[in-house]
């Protein structure tokens, strides 16, 4: 059995006072240092997205909400983590220079929340084949938001027959409407995570 972990968007947007800003995601870098020196094998992934994303609000003046997208639900976000700008970049005491980086939101059509596959399961960032490579067969996940790129990260981990626990006091979530991160959580010990508060089972 390997045992990865994989730390999902810990980037400067998701930061508190950032575009998109997660709150409390500054209050969880030293667990998510703590787990990422633990490992062996670290995985992170990266919202990258062109500058004129569909899911960027800049895309759609005046709209806020929900709008479609090629055929989806899409949320509206604020603009964020476009490639190459700092807010795209890993906070750096996150620790992790030697980490695999899985990018994913590069497609100006389709959202990615998942480290897997893009919202409509177009485009395999690659991830499966690597981890398959390595052996892994076990995965811990870490990171933002708890409510979108983290659900559904171990969601389709869960689907692609991992064993998987979310390490939940290194996550947060946006809460877009209040209960989004406790129904997140039940959602993904239904698909079969192990939900975890440091260390132990709950
Ligand atoms: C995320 C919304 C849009 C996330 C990324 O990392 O959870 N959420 N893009
Ligand atoms: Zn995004």
């Amino acid at each position: 059995m390997t045992h990865a972990l994989i730390v999902v968007d810990m980037q400067h947007d998701f930061m508190p006072g950032g575009p998109l800003g997660v709150p409390g995601a500054n209050e969880i870098v030293p667990d998510v240092r703590a787990l990422v020196d633990d490992f062996e094998l670290v995985i992170a992934t990266q919202d990258w997205h062109p500058k004129d994303h569909g899911s960027f609000a800049s895309q759609h003046p005046g709209k806020t909400g929900l709008i479609e997208l090629d055929g989806l639900s899409q949320i509206i976000w604020p603009d964020h983590c476009v490639q190459q700008t700092h807010g795209a970049s890993f906070v750096p005491e996150c620790g992790l220079d030697r980490a695999v980086v899985f990018q994913k939101g590069q497609t100006p059509t389709v959202d990615s929340y998942s480290g897997f596959f893009d919202n409509a399961k177009r485009r395999d960032t690659g991830l499966h084949a690597f981890l398959q490579s390595k052996g892994v067969t076990k995965l811990s996940v870490c990171g933002v938001a708890t409510d979108y790129c983290v659900r559904f990260t171990v969601e389709d981990a869960c689907a692609l027959g991992y064993e998987v626990r979310l390490c939940r006091w290194a996550t947060r979530g946006v809460e877009l409407q209040p209960g989004d991160i406790q129904n997140a959580i039940e959602s993904m010990r239904e698909r079969g995570a192990i939900i975890a508060d440091n260390g132990r089972p709950s």
